[in-house]
């Protein structure tokens, strides 16, 4: 229609400038894919639904150009001068904003996205990395094991930290607080940091290990910042948060806080469903394991291509590696597997990830016959096995723990 300018944000003959952020789409409309593609870059960029009576020559330069459409997948070239530097939300107000929302565009996913050096100078990225988690707990060459309490809420806090003890004496490096665990009546945030810091001190004493807490500090931005501080005290190495449900601007405020502190940030994607399981519509796990990459986040739950959780093998592949491949300045994040996983079906894990992964069990752990204890022997001896290339098998034959593990659980990938 004459009042129209969406095709004006379509060039395919336009060759993205290396200072572009280039942002790929999934788009799904009943309108020409030219029309469709246009509005998604004209809303993400300078424009509205109808031509305007002034547009100065500057401001076009601010158009957003769709330079490559393929069937119904795009790719937007935007000028780096949109964004503000180091702003997440607002990069995200922009291409992941109103064109969710746009009447004439059924369905969107933002599916990637590629930044150029002068935006991700802005970022500091991860603060310790893989090398650097590896330095904290020193250990080099194995998967790290971590097991959250289950039930995943409901313990006080002297019974929480009973179950830790018994996890890490039985071999579970770190203890991980559930993404729904924060500081409810029956297990307040103070208390349970200091019954699990006691608990931790008698467990390396015990086995000569170094054991960690991931305690979960999701909360108001300003309380999570007094509760970070409050772990420093302790000294312990980590801090977790719901990276989704408290948003990336209190993220960034945490990252900058961990940073004085010394402390390394566990990201929890609780919430990431509602983003990103329709296919036809919402945001895919690459965008927000890169963002995280991005803010920098430490471990990160990638899913397991295995387990309970949603997250085909394909898909797992290439969140890590988002979260290992070299990019620009930014340290790799250690990739957390979790997810209805047992001892049994560690070695599909460590097939898929290699080493340099942090497996959960909860219930892979606390479900065991033996308990926690047991539970935690059973996935410390599954990775033994798999790291000396021997079946769990052939390595449950003289290891009760193991044993009762394949007995109750055998391979199964849960539903
Ligand atoms: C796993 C878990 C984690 C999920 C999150 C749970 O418990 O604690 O939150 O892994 O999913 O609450 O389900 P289990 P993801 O070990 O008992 O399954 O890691 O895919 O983000
Ligand atoms: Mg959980």
């Amino acid at each position: 229609m004459g009042f129209e300018w969406y095709t004006d944000f379509v060039d395919t003959s336009y060759e993205p400038s290396e200072d572009d952020i280039i942002c790929h789409f999934a788009v799904n409309s009943e309108l020409p894919i030219e029309e469709a593609a246009g509005r998604v870059a004209s809303e993400s960029s300078v424009g509205t639904w109808t031509t305007l009576a002034k547009l100065p020559e500057r401001i076009k330069k601010l158009m957003a150009k769709v330079f490559r459409i393929e069937g119904n997948r795009i790719s937007v070239a935007y000028n780096v001068e949109l964004f503000e530097e180091g702003n997440i939300p607002q990069f995200l107000s922009s291409v992941a904003g109103n064109i969710f929302g746009m009447r004439a565009i059924q369905g969107l996913r933002f599916e990637d996205f590629e930044i150029p050096e002068v935006f991700a100078a802005n970022f500091a990225g991860p603060q310790f990395g893989i090398e650097g988690v590896r330095n904290l707990l020193e250990i080099r060459d194995r998967p790290i094991t971590v097991t959250v309490p289950k039930p995943k809420v409901g313990f006080d806090a002297k019974e929480y930290a009973e179950i830790g003890f018994k996890s890490w004496v039985g071999g579970i490096d770190i203890l991980k607080d559930d993404e729904n665990l924060t500081s409810q009546p029956f297990n307040r945030f103070e208390d349970r940091l200091k019954e699990v810091m006691k608990a931790r001190d008698k467990a390396e004493k015990e086995t000569g290990e170094i054991k960690s807490f991931l305690i979960n500090i999701t909360a108001e931005t300003y309380e999570m910042e007094r509760r970070a501080d409050l772990v420093a005290d302790y000294g312990n190495e980590f801090v977790m948060i719901d990276i989704l449900t408290v948003g990336f601007s209190a993220l960034q405020t945490l990252r900058e806080k961990c940073e004085e502190i010394g402390v390394a940030i566990h990201a929890h994607r609780a919430m990431h469903g509602a983003l990103t399981r329709n296919p036809e519509h919402g945001i895919s796990l690459r965008v927000i394991t890169r963002l995280s990459r991005l803010v920098g986040v430490d471990n990160m739950h990638v899913g397991t291509g295995v387990g309970k959780m949603a997250g085909k093998r394909e898909e797992v592949s290439q969140l890590i590696d988002i979260c290992r491949k070299e990019w620009y300045h930014f340290k790799p994040v250690f990739p957390v597997s979790s997810g209805g996983l047992h001892p049994g079906i560690v070695p599909d894990v460590i097939d898929l990830f290699g080493k340099d992964v942090l497996i959960q069990a909860g219930g892979g752990v606390h479900g065991h016959p033996g308990g926690s204890e047991s539970g935690a022997k059973a996935l410390r001896q599954a990775i033994e096995a798999c790291m000396e290339g021997i079946s769990l098998e052939e390595y449950a034959r003289d290891r009760k723990e193991l044993r009762q593990a394949l007995e109750k659980w055998g391979r199964i990938s849960p539903k």
